[in-house]
C-alpha cells in the first residue's frame, strides 16, 4: 500500500455553523483551497480548529519544525525571515484570509520564517497529516502540469526544481474573456501575473492624450510585478486580447516564493518601461535623460586628445556609434538646427572608451554631444529639448501657439517612439544582419576609425556576439520586433487617419516626426542615407518582403516623406553623408594627434605578439 492509499482517521474539531462560515469566507480566495470540491473543504473545515494570539506573540518560530498550517481569520500577522547573522526583515503582513506555514509541512523543512501577530488575532489551525492528505495530495497533479508551463517563463529561468515546485503548488489560471480588464493603470496592485494561454493587450494613457497601446504579451510574459515590488499604482492597463487565462499569485505568496526572483524582476522595472519589450529585446534604454555635468578642463584636454577628434576647441562633437539611429536623430536634430558639429563615429563595442573617456565613465550608451561650454548631453531626447531650448526651434510648439497639450503630444509621441520602435528596429535589423557576415563587417568598416578597423578582424566576432548577447538577438526576437513594429506603425495610421501632415496634428513638423522617421530608418533605408548602412536591396532575401511591406505601408511612406523634404534643409550646408559615404567624417578629422589609432594599434599588436609567444612555449612544452 502506498501512503496515500493508507486509511486514515479523520480529525473533527466540533464547531458551530457560524465557525464554518467564517472559515470557508477566510479561505475563499486562498489558492490552496481552490482544487478542493465541497465534499473535501467541508472535510478539511472539520479538521480546523480556531486559536487566538495576544499581540507581539509568534504563532510559528523560524527553524522550528512544522506542525500546523494556518488560515487568519481577524487580525494581522508581520511576517520576519532572518538571513545569516543579519537581524530579522519583515517580509510582508497577512491579514484575514491569508494563510502561512504550508511550505514546512510540504516540504518536511523547518519554518522558513517568524509569524508575530501585530494585534489580537485569530486563526484556523490545520494539522499536518489533514493538510498533507487533503491539500498536497490535491495539489500535486496541479503542480505537475503546471511546472512544464513555468519551467518556460523565461524570468523564472534560474530558480532551482524545488523553488518552481512551489510556485506551481499555489498557482491557478484565471480565464478572462476578449477586452475584459485584467488589471487596470491607476489601481493599487497586490497580485502579479503570469500569462498561461492567449494573449493580452498592455495600455497606457499619459495625461489628456488619446490611450496608446504599447505591446501584447503571450504566452510566458509576466506583469503587475511593478506595483507589487513598488507599492506604485498599476503603470498600464492590460486586458485579455481574445480570451486568455492568467496565472496569478498574491501579494503574501509572491513575497514568499520570489524571493529569487525579485532582485532580476526589480532590476528589470528600471531597464524597460513595458513587459514584452525587455522579454523580446533586453535593456537598451537605461539613461534616463540627462545633461551632466562636464570632466574637469583636465579631463576634457585628455579626452579631446584621446578621442582624436577633429573638433576644434569649442566646437560641438557628436560621439557615436555610426549607424545608430538614435544617433540619427540627433544628427537629423543638429542638422536642421544647422549646427556646425563634427562627428566620432565607431563599431558597436568599440564606442565605449570613447564614451566612457567623454562622460568619465558615467555611461557607454551613444549619441553623446559635447557642448562648447565642456558640459556634454546624451540620450536623443535629451540632446533635441536642449536644442530646442537654447536655439527656440519650436520642436515642442511648431505653430507657436503656446498650446501645453500640444507639446504634451509631442513629448509622449517622442518617448512612445524612443521606447517602443527603437529597440524592435534596432533588434530587427540585426537578427538578419548579424547572420550576413560579410556585410555587416562592411557596415562596421564604415563606420570605424583607421585604427579601429585595423583591430576589427581581432575584435569583430566579439563585436558580434557581444551584439547578440546584450540585445537578446534571436528569430524569436526578430518576429516579436517585426509585430511591435506593425504596432507602432498601426497607431501612427491611426494618427494620419484625419488626414493631418504630421503625427502631433501641427503644420510644421515637430519633434515627435523626426524621431519617428529617424527610428524606422534601419525598416525603410531611405535613399537619403543609403551610405550610412547601404541600400534596401542588400538586405538578405528573407527579410526584403518584410521591409517592403513596411515601406509600402502608410506609416513608411510618411516617414520617407519626413526624409525626403526635412531631413536636408537648406540650414544643412556641408552634407556630410553623400556618395563618398562616411568616410568624409573620418577624412574631415586630423585637428588633433589620433591617440586612439594609437591606443587600439597598440592593443593589436600586443594581442599578436602575447599569442605568438603563448603559442611558442606551448609547443616547446
Ligand atoms: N534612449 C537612448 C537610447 C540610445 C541607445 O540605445 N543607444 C545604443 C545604440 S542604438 C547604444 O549606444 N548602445 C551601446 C551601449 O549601451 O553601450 C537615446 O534616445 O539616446
Amino acid at each position: 500500500m502506498t501512503p496515500s492509499t493508507v486509511p486514515q482517521k479523520k480529525i473533527f474539531h466540533p464547531k458551530s455553523a457560524q465557525a464554518r462560515r467564517r472559515i470557508a469566507v477566510a479561505v475563499a480566495d486562498n489558492l490552496l483551497f481552490r482544487n478542493l470540491d465541497e465534499e473535501q473543504k467541508e472535510e478539511v473545515f472539520d479538521a480546523m480548529f480556531e486559536k487566538f494570539v495576544e499581540p507581539g506573540v509568534s504563532i510559528i518560530t523560524q527553524g522550528d519544525d512544522g506542525d500546523y498550517f494556518y488560515v487568519v481569520d481577524s487580525g494581522e500577522f508581520d511576517i520576519f525571515v532572518q538571513k545569516g547573522s543579519a537581524p530579522p526583515a519583515k517580509v510582508v503582513t497577512v491579514g484575514a484570509g491569508g494563510s502561512f506555514g504550508e511550505l514546512a509541512l510540504m516540504y518536511n523543512a523547518p519554518r522558513a520564517a517568524t509569524c508575530t501577530a501585530t494585534q489580537r488575532s485569530s486563526v484556523w489551525a490545520l494539522d499536518r497529516v489533514t493538510f498533507r492528505r487533503m491539500i498536497m495530495d490535491n495539489t500535486s497533479s496541479k503542480r505537475k502540469m503546471y511546472e512544464r508551463f513555468l519551467r518556460e517563463v523565461p524570468v523564472l529561468a534560474d530558480l532551482s526544481d524545488s523553488e518552481i515546485a512551489k510556485i506551481a503548488d499555489v498557482v491557478d489560471p484565471l480565464p478572462f474573456k476578449d477586452g475584459e480588464v485584467i488589471i487596470r493603470q491607476g489601481d493599487a496592485g497586490d497580485k502579479f501575473y503570469i500569462l498561461a494561454e492567449g494573449a493580452a493587450s498592455v495600455k497606457q494613457k499619459k495625461g489628456d492624450a488619446a490611450e496608446l497601446e504599447l505591446c501584447r504579451l503571450h504566452k510566458g510574459n509576466y506583469f503587475g510585478e511593478i506595483a507589487l515590488l513598488t507599492d506604485r499604482p498599476r503603470a498600464a492597463t492590460v486586458a485579455a486580447f481574445g480570451d486568455c487565462k492568467v496565472v496569478c499569485i498574491d501579494r503574501p505568496a509572491f513575497t514568499r516564493l520570489f524571493g529569487p526572483v525579485q532582485d532580476i524582476l526589480r532590476r528589470n522595472i528600471g531597464n524597460y518601461k513595458t513587459y514584452e519589450y525587455i522579454l523580446a529585446y533586453g535593456s537598451s534604454d537605461d539613461a534616463a535623460a540627462s545633461s551632466d555635468a562636464a570632466p574637469s578642463a583636465d579631463g576634457d584636454e585628455v579626452m579631446r586628445a584621446f578621442t582624436g577628434s577633429g573638433a576644434a576647441p569649442g566646437q560641438v562633437r557628436l560621439t557615436s556609434i555610426g549607424f545608430s539611429h538614435y544617433v540619427e536623430k540627433v544628427r537629423w536634430a543638429l542638422d536642421v538646427a544647422g549646427i556646425d558639429y563634427v562627428e566620432d563615429p565607431h563599431a558597436p563595442g568599440m564606442h565605449v572608451p570613447f564614451a566612457d573617456a567623454v562622460t568619465s565613465g558615467r555611461s557607454s550608451m551613444t549619441p553623446i554631444v559635447s557642448w562648447p561650454d565642456g558640459h556634454y548631453t546624451h540620450d536623443s531626447t535629451a540632446v533635441l529639448l536642449e536644442l530646442d531650448d537654447v536655439y527656440g526651434l519650436g520642436w515642442y510648439d511648431p505653430d507657436q501657439t503656446g498650446d501645453a497639450a500640444v507639446t504634451d503630444a509631442i513629448v509622449q509621441l517622442e518617448d512612445y517612439f524612443d521606447d517602443m520602435l527603437g529597440g524592435p528596429s534596432r533588434s530587427f535589423v540585426y537578427a538578419y544582419l548579424l547572420a550576413e557576415t560579410e556585410l555587416m563587417r562592411e557596415v562596421c568598416n564604415n563606420v570605424s576609425t583607421a585604427a579601429e578597423r585595423a583591430v576589427l578582424p581581432v575584435a569583430y566576432n566579439g563585436i558580434l556576439s557581444g551584439i547578440r548577447r546584450s540585445l537578446r538577438i534571436h528569430d524569436e526576437g526578430a518576429r516579436l520586433a517585426q509585430e511591435q513594429i506593425g504596432r507602432v506603425f498601426d497607431n501612427v495610421e491611426a494618427l494620419l487617419a484625419d488626414g493631418r501632415s504630421y503625427l502631433a496634428g501641427t503644420t510644421k513638423p515637430s519633434a515627435a516626426d523626426f524621431t519617428f522617421a529617424a527610428l524606422a530608418y534601419p525598416i525603410l533605408f531611405p535613399s537619403e542615407h543609403e551610405s550610412l548602412l547601404f541600400a534596401r536591396e542588400r538586405m538578405p532575401a528573407a527579410a526584403k518582403p518584410i521591409l517592403d511591406a513596411f515601406v509600402a505601408r502608410p506609416a513608411g511612406q510618411f516617414a520617407l516623406r519626413m526624409y525626403a523634404e526635412h531631413r536636408f534643409p537648406d540650414s544643412y550646408h556641408t552634407k556630410r553623408f553623400n556618395a563618398a559615404g562616411v568616410q568624409q567624417i573620418i577624412h574631415k578629422r586630423g585637428t588633433y594627434p589620433n591617440f586612439a589609432g594609437w591606443v587600439y594599434a597598440t592593443i593589436a599588436a600586443s594581442v599578436v605578439v602575447a599569442g605568438g609567444w603563448a603559442l611558442k612555449t606551448w609547443l616547446n612544452w
